[in-house]
Parts: C-alpha cells; structure tokens; sequence
C-alpha cells in the first residue's frame, strides 16, 4: 500500500497540466468520487492495524499534494483568462459618448454659414461694455428707456460699465476700426434686467449683421434677407417687412417668415396669421456712421438682429425659454444627432 501511494504521489508530482479542460481531467481521475485519492481511501480500510499510522501520513501528504496542485493551477488558469480577455484586440470598445451640440449653438452656426456663404465675417467683441458702444454711438438719446437701471446691468453701480444688451456694440467697434466695404455678421451673449419667465431670460444669444459700401439700398436689405429667410427655413418661404423704428436705423423693419410648420395656412405656432416675426432690421442711420466716421454721403448699408433663442424655438418647437439654460440631461439629449 505506501508503495503504491508513493507511486501515485510520483506521478502526480511528474505531471503536467496545460489547459482547463486538462485541468478537469486530472481532476476527474485523481479527486472525483470515483477517483484515485477516495480509491486510496477505500482500501485503507483493510490495511492492517499495526501499519495504519504510516499508511495514514502518506495518505494523507498524498492528499494535501493533489489539493495544493489542484488549487494553484485553477488559479493558474482564472489569471490567465483574465489577462487575456485584457488584451483581446478583437473585442469591441467599450461604448463612448460623444455628447452633442447644443441647439442654440446649432442654429447659429446654420445662421453664420448662411451669411458666410454671402460674403460675411464673423465679428467679436467684450460683452463688458461702455455706454458709448451700447447707446451713444448707435444714437440712442439721453434720455432713452432701454438705458434705465431697469433694461441694463451696471457693473459696480457704475454708469459706463455695463453689459451689452445687443451686439450692435460690437458693430460699432468694427465700423471704428475698418474702412468700407464691411461686410461683418457677430454673433453673442447679450444681458437685460429683465425677470426669468417662458418668453424672456436675463441672458440670451444674438446675431446681428451689417453690410456697408456705396450706393447700398433698401432692395439690398431685403434680397440679402430673403436668400436668408428661405435657406434657414426652406426654398418656399416668403417674407415679409413691415414698418418699424430702432434708434440706429432709418428706415426701420420687422421682417416675418411664413410658418413653416402651416406653410402659411394659418396654425397655433403663427397663431393663426401664417407669419412668424424673426428679425429687425434698416438702413443704417447717418447720425451712427458720423459717430464712428464713415461719411454717410459716401457710404450707405443696412444691418439686421435676431434673437437665436426665438429661431430655435420656431424650428424646434420649444414652448419654453428656460430650457436653454437650466441643461436638462432629458432636453439636451434630444439634440445628440446634431453637429
Ligand atoms: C437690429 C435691428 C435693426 C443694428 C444696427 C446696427 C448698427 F451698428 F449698424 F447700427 N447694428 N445692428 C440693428 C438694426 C439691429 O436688431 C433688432
């Protein structure tokens, strides 16, 4: 008998296990039910007396060796399987999200590309601002409402530093600066003291245009405007401009759109009148070109604003301004597909 557990140890000492399933075979034969190591065990039991005590030892090393080898190569084998599915070149990658625009900045880059495909650069500027760029300039009286504690955001209670309230200050910076033809369009963050409702926001995005040389007209306002109108909103649009006034512009207008959603039939959107109003605009007024120096017996041009928000809501039909601002997982991602 401890000839043969010696032999049996010998053989499990010699041998070799390449593989889980050769790992489960050797298994099978040595500590299964059936196996070698509980066969050992049976004919224990008709060993004599006087030699059980030695057998026992051997039995038992023999039995902690097959263990030990068992373990450490189940071991073996979960590392390697681990280090493997690792470094599998061929799994896929894991899922990554590319996050996506937000719709403000989706339709006014659609808006920039338009007027950059008619000629337009993009202007910048601070939206810390001085009167001067906000309102003088752009030949709002003295005593003109929108300059109130109640429309504008002083900086320190400090009457010439404010925030912008429309980008045209930007246009006067460029008008200041560069001589005609101009041809900027300028895009920004604007800021009114207004309180935070579905319709109005203290803080909102604007783009506003302005095209200057000579022997510019109103016909040219509304041909420029038209290729605008029916490439952001569709080839059948029709527009429409009604009289208006703007401190900065003489003539002044309110250019609307056909619905878009009714076509013009008449829908909830246009609230039944088959316009929707999307911008102002007019001939740029000679006081504005004396304050910035532009002669305006030699120059004439045209400019135009809008609000992106208001666009945004039309094409995307956003019932409520707050959404833009309060990044809402569950209404950005409605947006995902879009670049
Ligand atoms: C509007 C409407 C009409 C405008 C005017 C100027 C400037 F600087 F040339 F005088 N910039 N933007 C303008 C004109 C803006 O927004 C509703």
């Amino acid at each position: 008998m401890l000839q043969k557990i010696e032999s049996v140890k010998e053989a499990v000492i010699n041998r070799t296990v390449l593989s889980p399933a050769e790992l489960e075979q050797f298994r099978n034969e040595y500590l299964s039910k059936k196996g070698i190591l509980n066969q050992l065990f049976e004919d224990f039991k008709a060993v004599p007396a006087e030699e059980k005590k030695s057998v026992g030892i051997a039995l038992n090393e023999l039995k902690t060796l097959l263990h030990e080898k068992f373990e450490a190569l189940k071991l073996q084998f979960s590392q390697e399987q681990e280090l493997s599915n690792k470094t599998d070149l061929t799994r896929p990658a894991s899922p990554f999200n590319w996050g996506g625009r937000h719709p403000i900045n989706v339709v006014r880059k659609e808006i920039i590309d338009i007027f950059s495909r008619l000629g337009y650069v993009v202007a910048d500027g601070p939206e810390i601002e001085d009167d001067w760029h906000v309102f003088s300039a752009l030949n709002f009286p003295e005593e003109h409402p929108a300059r109130d504690m109640q429309d504008t955001f002083f900086i320190n209670h400090r009457p010439d530093i404010i925030l912008r309230t429309h980008t045209s200050s930007i246009q006067v910076r460029v008008m200041e600066t560069m001589k005609p033809p101009i041809r900027v369009i300028c895009p920004g963050r604007v800021f009114r003291n207004e309180a935070i409702s579905a319709r109005a926001h203290c803080i909102f995005h604007q783009i506003e245009g302005l095209y200057i040389d000579k022997n510019v007209s109103f016909a040219d306002l509304k041909q420029n405007l038209l290729v605008f109108a029916r490439e952001l909103f569709g080839e059948k649009t029709q527009i429409r401009l009604r009289p208006s006034y703007f401190p900065f512009t003489e003539p002044s207008a309110e250019m609307d759109v056909s619905c878009s959603i009714c076509g013009g039939k008449g829908c909830n959107v246009c609230k039944y009148t088959g316009w929707l109003e999307i911008l102002g605009c007019g001939m740029v007024d000679p006081n504005v070109f004396k304050s910035v120096g532009i002669d305006p017996v030699i120059y004439s041009g045209f400019a135009f604003g809008m609000g992106i928000e208001r666009i945004v809501m039309l094409k995307y039909q956003i019932k409520d301004l707050r959404h833009f601002f309060e990044n809402d997982l569950r209404f950005l991602e409605q947006f995902q597909s879009q670049f």
